[in-house]
C-alpha cells in the first residue's frame, strides 16, 4: 500500500527512561535514511544504502558539532515493509539517561520532528498496516498490568475481534444484496427472496453482535481490575489480610481497634487477574468524629465494590452487628472469611452456625493458611466468564467498541422492524447500511480524525 505521504520524519525514544542496557530510538518518514546519514557518516560513506532489516554497528555523531555520541545498532526498514508503512530506521543506543537523549537530540538537529504520543501507530493505521482495533490493542498491550488483560490484548492484536467483526460486516453486505435484489425487481408479485429469509439473516447477525456486547462487562473488569473491599468490625484483621494479599506491609496493623481510619487502595494481581484492593475502617457505632467519617467512606466503597470481603473473627455465627452489615450487601458480591485461623477456636463455636457457613473460608494472615483458597475464590467470583471463555472468542475491551456495537445493533433492530412491516425496503436498507457503517468505523475501514485523536491520545510517545 502507498504511504500516505506525511512531510515530516518523526523521531522518538521508544523505551522507558532510566537505567537500562539499551534504549531504542525510532525514526519514521520519507527522510529517515537521509537523516540517518547526517548522524552516521559511515552510512554516507557506503556505496549504497544499508540493506533493509539487517543490523549494522555505526558510530553516531552530532550533525553540527561532529561530536561522537555513541556506537549503536542500526536497522533500516524500507517502506512499505515497516511498522508504520513508511521508511523506518531503528537505532539501539546504549541505555541510561544521557546516551539516548543525546542521540535523539542529534536526530532533531538533523531535521527530524519529535513524534506525538501514538504517532507511529497512527501512521501505521493510516497506511493500512494495522486496523483501529489492533491499534487499540497495542495501547492495551503496553498498559496491561495483568497477564489476563495482556492475553486479551494479544488476541486482539492478532485480529481476533477484527476478524469476527469483518465476518459480520460481510454478512450484512450479503443481507443488503438480498434486499437490493427485491428492490431491483419490484414488479414481481412475490419478492424473489422471501422477507422471512432476510429477517432471519439480519437476526443471526444481530445475535452475534449481542454476544460480543455481552462480553463487555468482563472486558471492562479485566481493564480496570475487580474492586475487592475489605470490611468488618474493628480489629477483625482486615488490614493484615489486605497486606497478606498484596504481599507487602502497606496498611498499618495494631491491636488497637479503630486503627485504619481512611480507605487505602492498592492495585495488584491475583493469580494473573487484575484486582484493586481497598482496606477500610472497621464498621461500628462510634462517637469519634474522625472514625465515623472513615466508616462513612467505607460505606461508599462498599456500595461500589465488585466483591465485599467481609472479615470476621468468628468461625461460626456472626454477631448481630456483623449480621446487620452483611445483610446490606447482596449475596452475589459477598464473600465472608473467618480471619486469624491460626489462633484456633473451640469447635463449639461452630454449633448453631448459619447454613452455608461450613463453607466459609478460614484464613490467617499470620500463618498464610487459606490464602491460596481465598485467591482462587476471588478470581472465580470475578472472572468466571473469562475463565470459561474459549481462547479464540474475542472480547470487547473498550468503551469505543461497546458504543459502536450498540449503535450497530440498534440500526439492525430498526431494519428488522421496517422490513417486516414491509415498509419501503429502500427506507429499511438505510438502517442496514447504518449497521454496516458502524462496524466499518469500529474496525477502522473508514476513520474520521476525531476517532483517531481520541484513540491515540492515550498512547505513549514512541509507540
Ligand atoms: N494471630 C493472628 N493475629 C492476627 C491475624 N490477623 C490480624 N491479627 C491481629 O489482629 C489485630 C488487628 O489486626 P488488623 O489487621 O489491624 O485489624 P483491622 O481489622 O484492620 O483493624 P481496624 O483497622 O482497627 O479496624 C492485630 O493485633 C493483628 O496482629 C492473624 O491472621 N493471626
Ligand atoms: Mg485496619
Amino acid at each position: 500500500m502507498e504511504s500516505v505521504g506525511f512531510d515530516d520524519t518523526i523521531a522518538a525514544i521508544a523505551t522507558a527512561r532510566g537505567r537500562s542496557a539499551v534504549a531504542a530510538i525510532r525514526l519514521s518518514g520519507r527522510l529517515a535514511l537521509p537523516l540517518l546519514e547526517r548522524v552516521c557518516p559511515e552510512v554516507a560513506g557506503r556505496s549504497g544504502p544499508p540493506d533493509a532489516r539487517r543490523q549494522y554497528l555505526f558510530r553516531v555523531h552530532h550533525p553540527e558539532t561532529g561530536e561522537l555520541l555513541d556506537r549503536a545498532l542500526v536497522t533500516y526498514f524500507a517502506a512499505p515493509a515497516s511498522y508504520t508503512g513508511e521508511e523506518v530506521v531503528e537505532i539501539s543506543t546504549h541505555g541510561g539517561s544521557i546516551a539516548p537523549e543525546r542521540v535523539f537530540s542529534a536526530l532533531l538537529a538533523a531535521g527530524a520532528r519529535q513524534a506525538l504520543p501514538g504517532e507511529f501507530t497512527r501512521r501505521a493505521v493510516l497506511n493500512g498496516k494495522l486496523d483501529l482495533l489492533q491499534a487499540e490493542s497495542v495501547a492495551d498491550l503496553v498498559d496491561a498490568r495483568s497477564t489476563a488483560f495482556h492475553r486479551a490484548a494479544v488476541h486482539q492484536m492478532e485480529r481476533g475481534l477484527s476478524a469476527r467483526l469483518s465476518a459480520l460486516r460481510a454478512d450484512l453486505l450479503r443481507t443488503e444484496a438480498m434486499v437490493s435484489y427485491g428492490i431491483d425487481f419490484p414488479d414481481e408479485d412475490e419478492p424473489p427472496i422471501p422477507i422471512g429469509q432476510i429477517v432471519e439473516a439480519a437476526r443471526g447477525t444481530l445475535r452475534q453482535i449481542e454476544l460480543a456486547i455481552g462480553t463487555a462487562p468482563q472486558g471492562e473488569l479485566l481493564r480496570r481490575g475487580a474492586a475487592v473491599v475489605l470490611a468488618g468490625l474493628p480489629n477483625s484483621g482486615k488490614s493484615s489480610l489486605f497486606n497478606a494479599l498484596l504481599g507487602i506491609e502497606r496498611a498499618i496493623v495494631t491491636d488497637i481497634p479503630g486503627t485504619t481510619r481512611d480507605a487505602i487502595e492498592a492495585d495488584t494481581t491475583v493469580l494473573g487477574f487484575p484486582f484493586r484492593l481497598v482496606d477500610t475502617a472497621g464498621l461500628r457505632e462510634t462517637q469519634d468524629h474522625v472514625e465515623s467519617l472513615g466508616i462513612e467512606v467505607a460505606q461508599n466503597y462498599l456500595a461500589a465494590a465488585d466483591i465485599v470481603l467481609f472479615c470476621t473473627e468468628s468461625s461460626g455465627t456472626l454477631s448481630r452487628q456483623e449480621a446487620r452489615f452483611v445483610r446490606e450487601v447482596d449475596a452475589k458480591r459477598l464473600l465472608v472469611v473467618s480471619t486469624k485461623a491460626d489462633l484456633g477456636r473451640p469447635s463449639g463455636e461452630v454449633v448453631g452456625a448459619p447454613a452455608g457457613s461450613e463453607e466459609r473460608l478460614r484464613v490467617s494472615a499470620r500463618s498464610g493458611v487459606g490464602l491460596t483458597a481465598l485467591r482462587e475464590r476471588l478470581v472465580h467470583t470475578s472472572f468466571d466468564e473469562e475463565l470459561s471463555r474459549p481462547p479464540d472468542e474475542p472480547l470487547v475491551t473498550s468503551e469505543r467498541q461497546l458504543r459502536a456495537l450498540g449503535r450497530s445493533a440498534a440500526e439492525l433492530r430498526r431494519f428488522v422492524v421496517e422490513i417486516k412491516e414491509n415498509l419501503s425496503s429502500e427506507f429499511a436498507v438505510t438502517h442496514l447500511r447504518g449497521a454496516t457503517h458502524e462496524l466499518e468505523e469500529l474496525i477502522g475501514a473508514v476513520t474520521t480524525d476525531d476517532v483517531l485523536d481520541t484513540l491515540f491520545g492515550r498512547f505513549c510517545v514512541g509507540k
